[in-house]
């Protein structure tokens, strides 16, 4: 069979805009991804963890004595023998600490208690399995509601008696934080004036991304050198590498993060998990390489989980349906720690962005996270930070809005949208939205539905006993994490970093603090060098990952990558440009004032026949350079954006219902985003239509669901269900462009909208379907167990 070279042909200069295949599918479809449990090193050897039974418990007893009678195994810590080294709590990206190994109790199922160290993978598991651990059980609380109760089982002892957490005063035993935003006072005096006020309670539940590749890391400290290699699964290598330098005392040069290719992450990747810890620990202390990577199940059940807000909104509108004001308190359920990567001045993430696309003059939001005896909560899914939740709020609210209104919805958006004019446009909760045409948006998305005739469709099917129901979300989304006066992990400012060497034939290598994971960016890097450079894209290599050779940079995730490092790719070669300038003016003998760069090349001004290119001027770069010039032809260029992006959309969904048994078809779905300049479009469409597909997992099928006892109810795929190609709909997508004004090619974030914006799209189609029964809200996922029992209570024939 004759291989597909398309991907390897040469693409010449291909720029923005361009729908160029992407340059590491090459590799990854030839089986030559190097993901972490490719990686073998010599002498290396396996680590596999001891997980808890029980959601909370005392630890009466460790004994490894069976574990260490299995030949291979070498060794077995627990949290003393972390204590001896300082590490047996680490602290997390959200301020609060975390246990690596259980310490004198356990906090949820599953959660890790020791470590086993082995030959092979399977003497580490047969040596996990045999490790003998005694518990006392105590009481669980599963229900953040009840954790609140003053009789509540206190869960963090090591806080018991603190008025004070990491981000304020603390309203009890099991409370976190209390973050608000907004006044109070003028949110509830106008929504007591308002001719309208809606009332809803609603829960996001709380999920998984649940990537193919789970996480995994191998700990490499060469004795001999005292340099550690740690290869980690990781979104953010080099804000890893700074924590670990900060923690194990080991200076940041003696540390190389490797983050080899990664089999997605959505958030699931960004925080430091304890098998992380003890698979370094393991490696500096037996002085050879060790390797830990999870199963399935130890991913499902103790990384990176997101969601479970519980969330209460209250809306005031006039009878004509103008909003008025808004006001949302949150209870968040975050488990046993604080793992949360929210940047410190939002402990609640972006949730502030609930006000969504409309002019709400007054708004108020609070947010409340308390500890519960789940594993470590509040983290990343494809969420831009808790805007996931604040768009389905303000999404789902808006159409109970309209239905209290008996308004449509898109009526009732198209009254309240910002308007272009008001951009920069400051929001009651204290963001500047750069960019936006919401109306424009949401028109093309009507128009492409066919709305009016729907609408028509739907009141003919009703009058038949049929349930058909159409579903809007003209969300906006704050993606770019930066700038670096708003933010900072651990006190590292958020901005990125980007490097750019032309090599004397007009080839590059191009290196980000970026960190892709099936986003592209090997592709759209390459594509912003070669705009703004005019070399060949397939000339254009991009590295990202190593901390030895990527600029210092935050990571990927929150959509950040493009508003950030994508900024400082453009800006780093128009530095290089500037250089390049001068020598081509030196080329072709004119003063640089006589030059100008236009159709990718350098022109003397009026006498477009003489010209050279970037691949004659990085010749002379290093060959034939004007008196006095450096030599060489790159830079590094750090890009600290001044605000977020704001992408935004409009996403209709239309659903048909059975009613008999409750099953929802989603019969179309147009996605019309908005995110400014696109460097890619087979690429954003790609991430638009995964985006979209988990948000219908979300809707529909997925919920990390646990018992009274906090028995962890999803811990695989039979019970947490990933959508495949046989229920995931057909997509129907478009894009309207409006730039962001602030960021070097206009382009925003996209990564995240798809997940952002949909989930309230299905929901609100769901509901419109089943409106004229009364019903108003029904949370996700919506199983058709759920749908069936509405309808039954509803009292409709199931024929
Ligand atoms: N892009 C573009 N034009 C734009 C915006 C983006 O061509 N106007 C391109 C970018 O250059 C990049 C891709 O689209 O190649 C996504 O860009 P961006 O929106 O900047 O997001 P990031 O690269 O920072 O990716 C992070 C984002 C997040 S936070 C999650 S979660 C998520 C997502 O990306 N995880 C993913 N999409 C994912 N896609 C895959 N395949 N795997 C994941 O783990
Ligand atoms: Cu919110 S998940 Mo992504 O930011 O890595």
């Amino acid at each position: 069979m004759a291989m597909d070279t398309s991907n390897l042909e040469p693409k010449g200069i291909q720029g923005l805009g361009k729908a160029i295949k992407r340059k590491e599918d090459a590799r990854f479809i030839q089986g030559r991804g190097n993901y972490l449990d490719d990686i073998k090193l010599p002498g290396m050897i396996y680590m596999a963890l001891v997980h808890s039974p029980y959601a909370h418990a005392k630890i009466l007893n460790i004994d490894a004595s069976e574990a260490l009678k299995i030949p291979g195994v070498k060794a077995v810590i627990t949290s003393k023998d972390l204590a001896a080294a300082g590490l047996s709590w680490i602290p997390t990206l959200a301020g609060d600490k975390q246990m690596v190994l259980a310490d004198g109790k356990v906090l949820y199922q599953y959660q890790e208690v020791a470590a086993v160290y082995a030959e092979t993978r399977q003497a580490a598991a047969d040596g996990a399995a045999a490790v003998q651990v005694e518990y006392e059980p105590l009481p669980v609380v599963v229900d953040p509601y009840k954790a609140t109760a003053p009789d509540a089982p206190v869960l963090r002892e090591d806080l018991k008696g603190h008025m004070t957490g990491a981000h304020g005063p603390r309203r009890h035993d099991n409370h976190i934080w209390t973050w608000d935003v907004g006044s109070k006072d003028e949110a509830e005096k106008t929504l007591e004036k308002s001719e309208i006020r809606i009332k809803q309670h609603m829960v996001y539940p709380r999920s998984h991304p649940a990537p193919l590749e789970p996480c995994g890391c191998i700990g490499d400290m060469n004795p001999a050198t005292g340099r550690l290699t740690v290869y980690m699964t990781t979104q953010a290598p080099h804000a890893i590498r700074t924590v670990l330098s900060l923690v194990t005392k080991i200076p940041e040069n003696n540390i190389r993060v490797i983050s080899p290719d990664i089999g997605g992450g959505f958030g699931n990747k960004v925080p430091v998990y304890p098998g992380y810890v003890c698979a370094i620990v393991g490696s500096i202390v037996l002085g050879v390489p060790v390797k830990w990577i999870e199963t399935r199940t130890e991913n499902l059940t103790t990384t990176g989980f997101a969601r479970d807000f519980h969330m209460d909104v209250e809306l005031g509108a006039t009878k004509d349906g103008k909003v008025t004001a808004l006001k949302v308190y949150t209870l968040a359920d975050h488990g046993a720690f604080d793992a949360a990567a929210d940047p410190s001045k939002y402990p609640a993430g972006l949730f502030s962005i609930c006000t969504g696309s409309y002019d709400f003059q007054k708004a108020y939001a609070e947010v409340e996270a308390v500890y519960t005896n789940k594993a470590p909560g509040g983290v990343a899914y494809r969420c831009s930070f808790r805007v996931t939740e604040a768009s389905y709020l303000i999404e789902r609210s808006m159409d109970v809005l309209a239905h209290e209104l008996k308004m449509d919805p898109a009526e009732l958006r198209l009254k309240n949208f910002i308007q272009p004019s008001q951009f920069p446009y400051p929001s009651a909760l204290g963001w500047t939205y750069d960019s936006g045409d919401y109306e424009k948006t949401l028109k093309v998305a009507l128009e492409r539905i066919g709305y009016a005739e729907l609408r028509k469709e739907q009141a003919e099917k009703r009058a038949k006993g049929e349930l058909m129901g159409i579903g809007i979300s003209t969300f906006t989304e704050i993606v770019g994490a930066g700038p670096s006066k708003d933010f900072d992990i651990l006190g590292i400012k958020m901005f990125d970093g980007a490097e750019i060497r032309v090599h004397p034939s007009g080839s590059a290598i191009v290196r980000a603090g970026t960190r892709h994971q099936g986003q592209g960016h090997e592709t759209t890097w390459a594509q912003i060098v070669s705009e703004e450079l005019g070399l060949d894209v397939d000339k254009i290599i991009v590295e990202e990952g190593d901390t030895d050779t990527a600029p210092y940079g935050l990571g990927t995730y929150a959509s950040r990558s493009t508003p950030t490092a994508g900024g400082a790719m453009a800006l780093g070669a128009r530095r290089i440009r500037e250089k390049a300038k001068k020598i081509a003016a030196h080329l072709l003998e004119v003063g640089e004032s006589d030059v100008e760069w236009a159709d990718k090349k350098f022109v003397v001004k009026g006498v477009p026949g003489k010209s050279v290119t970037m691949n004659e001027v990085a010749f002379a770069a290093y060959t034939n350079l004007p008196p006095g010039m450096e030599p060489g032809l790159e830079t590094t260029y750090y890009y600290d954006p001044p605000n977020l992006t704001f992408p935004n959309g409009a996403y209709i969904c239309v659903v048909d219902i059975d009613k008999g048994t409750g099953a929802v078809k989603v019969r179309r779905f147009v996605a019309i985003d908005d995110c400014g300049t696109i460097i890619n479009p087979m690429i954003v469409e790609g991430q638009v239509h995964g985006g979209l597909t988990e948000g219908f997992a979300m809707a529909f099928m997925q919920e990390i669901a646990f018992d009274e006892q906090g028995n962890h109810l999803s811990s695989n795929f039979t019970d947490y269900l990933l959508p495949t190609a046989l229920e995931t709909p057909k997509w129907e997508t478009g894009y309207t462009v409006t730039p962001s004004p602030h960021h070097p090619i206009g382009a925003k974030g996209v990564g995240e909208s798809p997940t952002v914006g949909s989930p309230a799209a299905y929901v609100n189609a769901v509901v419109d379907a089943l409106a004229h029964l009364g019903v108003r809200h029904i949370d996700m996922p919506i199983t058709r167990e759920k749908v069936w029992k509405v309808l039954r209570q509803a009292g409709v024939d199931s024929f």
